[in-house]
């Protein structure tokens, strides 16, 4: 074998681990602020959402998990079991689960944050009960968003809050089962726009110390302010042994949930370039030992984009871009950078990222059986002009109803 196929091959091994959740969200009609504009093909149910995220995960072979979200993917009354079922039925299963402590009324003045203790216990009751969902469809993973927040200076005690959150993380810890991870997302603003009580990855990481050792950072992408240096945050977190996942999704301006890559691939290729080095330095891809334990989410909504396309395809660019990154020269970069060689160290990185490996994705997906493309696959497919006809008698057609 020569050299090139080699290094595919350890690619390839490395790929056969690199396993995506998708959102049962991605897969629903969602909004902005200013109304909806409903799809004949989006889901109209967990059972719905379920069956398209096994279409996404039949066709790439990648994402055999999928994210729920508590208070919409268990309706009144609706049993985890009959869900987890359902999702296995199907080829799938359920991943992490989401608990929903943004939207009832009573928390209009914060969850954990809330200085009436009988929400703060409101809402761990509502997480306990999220970890008993997860002990029941079989997820080891409790990922926890907080819409906690102030719209004014002077509105409440910043370090009262602090103090709360960790104490309530420190509880929804204990009452976890040893095997479940705990992944704590922060966001800089929105809902709240003056501060949020989880606000960046170092409150997160903070947190997370403070909650126990299965607790992590998850780094949504669209969760940072302009400029942030997001590769640096991921590095960082790494090397803390903190960072527990991600909420993978594209941005221009801020939490615009746009698919992956589709704003600016080269930082998500510098994302995937420290997780990959990372990884050479631990032992090299061809190793499931050196791989670094993260959850890879995504977490976009599709406002304008067909559902189920917008998701394989940032599923394939997730491939494409850390398949890029595995093949960074390590050697001849570390060479460079000893030299100081700014110059010679960049073009490494740039030789990797330009690097065209969809003709190896192509044969690598079909040597597995599936699909070369599996985009033009399900465009091909006929599923979403069938779900569509299916689907759309249960929707009303003005948008306007739904604003
Ligand atoms: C909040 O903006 C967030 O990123 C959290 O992950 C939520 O769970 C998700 O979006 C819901 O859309
Ligand atoms: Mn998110």
């Amino acid at each position: 074998m020569g050299a090139r196929r080699v290094d595919e091959e350890r690619v390839a091994q490395r790929l056969d681990r690199f396993r995506i959740e998708t959102p049962s969200w991605g897969y629903a009609d969602t909004g902005t602020r200013f109304g909806k504009f409903l799809q004949d093909a989006a889901a109209t149910n967990w059972r719905e959402r379920l069956d398209d995220a096994a279409q996404v995960h039949a066709l790439t072979g990648c994402c055999p998990t999928v994210a729920v979200h508590v208070l919409w993917d268990f309706p009144g009354g609706t049993e985890p079991r009959e869900v987890g079922e359902y999702a296995a039925a199907r080829g799938v299963r359920i991943g992490s689960i989401n608990p929903n402590l943004f939207q009832d009324a009573c928390y209009k003045w914060g969850s954990l944050t809330n200085r009436d203790p009988a929400i703060r216990r409101r809402a761990i009751q509502h997480v306990r009960d999220s970890i008993e969902i997860g002990r029941v469809v079989g997820s080891d993973v409790l990922s926890l968003w907080l819409a906690d927040g102030t719209n004014y200076p002077g509105q409440a005690h910043l370090r009262q809050r602090k103090r709360w959150l960790a104490e309530g993380l420190r509880e929804i810890h204990e009452a976890m089962p040893p095997s479940m991870r705990l992944l704590i997302e922060y966001k800089p603003f929105e809902p709240a726009f003056y501060h949020t009580d989880i606000a960046d990855w170092g409150m997160a990481a903070a947190l997370a110390r403070a909650a126990g050792p299965r607790a992590g950072v998850l780094v949504d992408t669209g969760h940072h302010l302009p400029g942030a240096n997001i590769e640096h945050i991921v590095a960082f977190l790494i090397d803390e042994q903190l960072l527990g996942g991600f909420h993978f999704n594209d941005r221009k301006y801020a939490d615009d949930d746009l698919t992956m890559g589709s704003i600016d691939p080269y930082q998500l290729f510098r994302i995937f370039f420290e997780i990959a080095a990372a990884e050479h330095e631990r032992g090299g891809a061809g190793s499931a030992a050196a791989d670094v334990p993260i959850e890879y989410m995504i977490d976009q909504s599709h406002n304008l984009k067909p559902k189920i396309q917008a998701m394989i395809q940032t599923v394939m660019t997730a491939q494409e871009y850390f398949a890029r990154a595995l093949r960074v020269d390590f050697e001849a970069l570390e060479a460079a950078r000893s030299a100081e060689d700014l110059v010679a160290s960049e073009r490494v990185l740039r030789d990797a990222f330009e690097r065209d490996v969809r003709p190896f994705l192509c044969e690598y997906r079909q040597r597995r059986g599936l699909p070369a493309d599996p985009l033009a696959a399900f465009r091909a497919s006929g599923y979403e002009q069938r779900v569509a006809a299916a689907r759309a008698a249960n929707k009303p057609r003005s948008a306007g109803q739904y604003a």
